[in-house]
C-alpha cells in the first residue's frame, strides 16, 4: 500500500494520532507535502464525502475524519509554509455566517501563508460585521470568504454588501470559494475573484500583492 493510500485510510477511519505519525514519517523520508495533502488527505476526505452523501456514514464519523484531517494538517503546516519569509502584506479569511466547515478554509489559509502573506483568521460562522471590523482595524488588502453549503453561499454576498455599506469595499479585493461556489456566482455577487482550490486561491491572492 502506498503512503498516500495509508494516509487516506487513516483519515477515513479517523485515526488522528496514527495519521500524525505516518505523515511525519513520510515528510522525514522526503515525500512531497503537497502530494501528502492532495493524494492522501484530500483523496481520503473525498471518499468520506461520498459515503456521507450516500448515508453510509453519519455526522460523528465525518467529525472524527475531520479531526484526523486537522491533526495531519498540523504536522504538514510547517512543511507547506515558506519558512522565515517576511510577510508581504495581510489577508483576512473566514467561513461565512451559518457555516461551520473549516477544513478547506484552513487549507486556503495555509497555502496563502505559504506565499509569504500574513493571514488574519476570523474562524467559522463569521458575521459580516466582524469582517467589516477586521478590514477597518487591519491593513489587510484581501478578504477571503469560504462557504461549503448551498444555504450559506449568499452569506458571501452579505459580506460584500456590508463592506459597501461601511464604505470600505474599495480597500480590499474580495475572493470567494468553496465547493458550491462558481465563477458565475462570484460575478453575480460582485466578488473580485473566484478560485476552485487552495493552491489557485494562494496564487491569485499573492498576485494582488505583487
Ligand atoms: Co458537511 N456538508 N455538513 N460537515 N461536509 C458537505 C459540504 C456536503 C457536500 C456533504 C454531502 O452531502 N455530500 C453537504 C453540503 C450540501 C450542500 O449544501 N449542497 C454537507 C452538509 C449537508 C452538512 C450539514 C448540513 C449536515 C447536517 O447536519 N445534516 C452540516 C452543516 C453544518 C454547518 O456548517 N452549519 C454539516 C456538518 C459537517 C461536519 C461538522 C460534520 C463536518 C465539518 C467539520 C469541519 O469542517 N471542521 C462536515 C464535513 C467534513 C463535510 C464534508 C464530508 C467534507 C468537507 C471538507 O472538509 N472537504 C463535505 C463533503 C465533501 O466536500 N466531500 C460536507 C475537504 C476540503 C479540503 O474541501 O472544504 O471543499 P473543501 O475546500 C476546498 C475547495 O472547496 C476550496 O479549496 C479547498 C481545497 O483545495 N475552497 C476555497 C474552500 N474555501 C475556499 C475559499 C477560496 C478558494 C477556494 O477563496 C477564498
Amino acid at each position: 500500500m502506498s503512503v498516500f493510500d495509508e494516509v487516506s485510510e487513516l483519515l477515513q477511519k479517523g485515526k488522528a494520532r496514527d495519521i500524525g505519525a505516518v505523515v511525519q514519517k513520510a515528510l522525514d523520508e522526503g515525500v512531497s507535502p503537497k502530494d501528502i495533502l492532495t493524494k492522501g488527505l484530500i483523496a481520503g476526505m473525498n471518499v468520506v464525502g461520498v459515503k456521507f452523501k450516500n448515508n453510509d456514514i453519519y455526522v460523528p464519523e465525518v467529525l472524527v475524519a475531520a479531526r484526523a484531517m486537522n491533526a495531519a494538517l498540523t504536522i504538514l503546516r510547517p512543511a507547506l509554509s515558506a519558512a522565515g519569509v517576511e510577510p508581504v502584506g495581510t489577508a483576512i479569511i473566514c467561513t461565512v455566517k451559518g457555516d461551520l466547515h473549516d477544513i478547506g478554509k484552513n487549507l486556503v489559509k495555509m497555502m496563502i501563508e505559504g506565499t509569504g502573506i500574513n493571514v488574519i483568521d476570523l474562524g467559522v460562522d463569521c458575521a459580516p460585521e466582524k469582517v467589516v471590523e477586521a478590514v477597518r482595524t487591519s491593513n489587510a488588502n484581501v478578504v477571503c470568504l469560504s462557504a461549503l453549503l448551498t444555504t450559506t453561499m449568499m452569506a458571501q454576498k452579505d459580506v460584500i454588501d456590508a463592506l459597501v455599506e461601511a464604505g470600505v469595499r474599495d480597500k480590499v479585493k474580495v475572493m470567494v470559494g468553496g465547493a458550491p461556489v462558481t465563477q458565475e456566482f462570484a460575478d453575480q455577487i460582485g466578488a473580485d475573484a473566484y478560485t476552485s482550490d487552495a493552491a489557485s486561491a494562494a496564487e491569485v491572492c499573492r498576485a494582488y500583492f505583487d
